[in-house]
């Protein structure tokens, strides 16, 4: 595969959807034309997957089918979108990917990782994101944040533990590979996580002209 994959992630409310225009902003303006996309969803099939996802259901979901699910949608959005782009060259930024599952799925629900990695091998193969931006916001920062925007969809309305072992499994992921991950401090104005974004965007952009 020739394209450069990228990922954004973070807990609920850092910013991703705010930073990942600004940052294909600054892609557009250097001459390259990212796909955007995001997950769960990314097509019409897995934002249907979406909707079952974050939706509230009288039936509680199990976290095994929870699980399935999200990598079901991620098989779909990657026949359907993110290996053909990569094949043709392009740079893809997607608004969250496996590092969600091993956050949400597996920090915040506990389900072991060794689960996650399995089907993350027979779902992707050896595909990884060339780079990830960690947006990183204390909780209780992030929470105002969604709440101020609307209604609360099945995982926001979690319990603010439930976002510490979200927001503690991006951390230690960061730091086990280093070379892969970016982390940003997302509390600050939104101006001043912009600047700091100049190293990842200048690492993304290497990338695409090598
Ligand atoms: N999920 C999962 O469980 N497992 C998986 O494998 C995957 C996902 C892939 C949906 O994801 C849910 O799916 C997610 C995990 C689960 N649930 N949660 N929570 P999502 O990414 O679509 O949903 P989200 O995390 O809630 O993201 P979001 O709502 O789109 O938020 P965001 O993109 O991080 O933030 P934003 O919309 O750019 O900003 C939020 C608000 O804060 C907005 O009003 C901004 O104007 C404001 N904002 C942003 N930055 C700032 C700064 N710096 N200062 C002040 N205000 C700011």
């Amino acid at each position: 595969m020739s394209g450069v994959f990228v990922t954004l992630e973070g807990p609920e409310g850092a910013g991703k959807s705010t930073n990942l225009a600004y940052i294909a902003d600054a892609l557009r303006a250097a001459g390259c034309e990212p796909v955007l996309t995001r997950e769960p969803g990314g097509t019409p099939i897995a934002e249907q997957v979406r909707g079952v996802l974050l939706a509230h259901h009288e039936e509680p979901m199990a976290d095994d089918a929870e699980l399935l699910l999200v990598f079901a949608a991620r098989a779909q959005h990657l026949d359907r979108v993110i290996r053909p782009a990569l094949a043709a060259g392009r740079v893809v930024i997607s608004d969250r990917f496996t590092d969600a599952t091993y956050a949400y799925q597996g920090g915040g629900r506990g389900i072991d990782q060794t689960r996650i990695a399995e089907l993350e091998q027979w779902t992707q193969g050896d595909l990884r994101p060339d780079l990830t931006l960690i947006l990183d916001v204390p909780v209780e920062v992030g929470m105002q944040r969604a709440r101020a925007r609307s209604a609360l969809d099945r995982f926001e309305s979690e319990q603010q533990t439930f976002f510490e072992a979200v927001r503690s499994s991006y951390l230690t992921r960061a730091a086990m590979a280093p070379e892969r991950y970016v982390v940003v401090d997302a509390s600050t104005d939104l101006a001043q996580v912009q600047q700091s974004l100049q190293p990842f965007i200048d690492q993304l952009l290497e990338c695409w002209r090598a």
